[in-house]
């Protein structure tokens, strides 16, 4: 039997589109979930830093004003990408940072878009995201900032290795989430 004409106006309407596509978060956390402590990240694994470069270097990177505020000066605007920071405050502005005021106006481009933390901005943007990449550290440590939980409809597609970070021995692996 033929489905019937679908009368749900989120399907139907033409002026309603869908959220952005192509919504990434790209996040390194322990097994806790700690993204952050103190107004920085607590472990140092630059195989991780590689591979946050490799993946968000063709896209938009969107972050909150705290997570710019956190990157070393030097590589602030992170090179190469459109740097676009959220924040609630009028009168914020950095050479290199796109300012805007809410995530929909951060999320509203047709470029692959990166969301780089932190913890809030993450919980915020999880309902607009289609893919996660995820680096897991092997560490206990204290810290002040989360990633926050998928939720369901997320899929496992890519599940690496434990590697050793060259620095210290400190194990990490990176995965990756996607939502059909
Ligand atoms: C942020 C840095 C911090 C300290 C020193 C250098 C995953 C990470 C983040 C965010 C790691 C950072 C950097 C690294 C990137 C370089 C520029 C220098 C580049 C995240 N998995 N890992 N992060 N930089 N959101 N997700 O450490 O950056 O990309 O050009």
């Amino acid at each position: 039997m033929p489905e019937a004409p679908s009368t749900d106006p989120l399907r139907t309407d033409p002026t309603w589109t869908e959220p952005a596509r192509g919504v990434g978060l790209v996040w390194a956390r322990t097994a806790a979930g700690v993204i952050g402590a103190d107004g920085g990240i607590p472990w140092h694994v630059p195989e991780d830093l590689a591979h946050f470069r490799r993946v968000t270097g063709d896209g938009v990177v969107v972050m909150g004003h705290r997570t710019w505020d956190s990157l070393p000066p030097r590589f602030r605007p992170l090179p190469g990408r459109r740097n676009v920071v959220l924040t609630r405050d009028a009168t914020w502005s950095a050479p290199g940072a796109e300012v805007v005021h809410d995530l929909a106006t951060a999320l509203d481009t047709d470029e692959p878009v990166w969301v780089i933390g932190g913890g809030a901005v993450y919980a915020d943007a999880v309902p607009f995201a289609d893919r996660v990449s995820e680096t897991i550290v092997d560490l206990e440590v204290r810290g002040d900032t989360r990633a926050p939980d998928l939720g369901d409809g997320w899929t496992l597609v890519e599940d690496g290795p434990w590697q050793e970070s060259r620095v210290d021995g400190t194990r990490y692996r990176f995965r990756e989430w996607r939502r059909a």
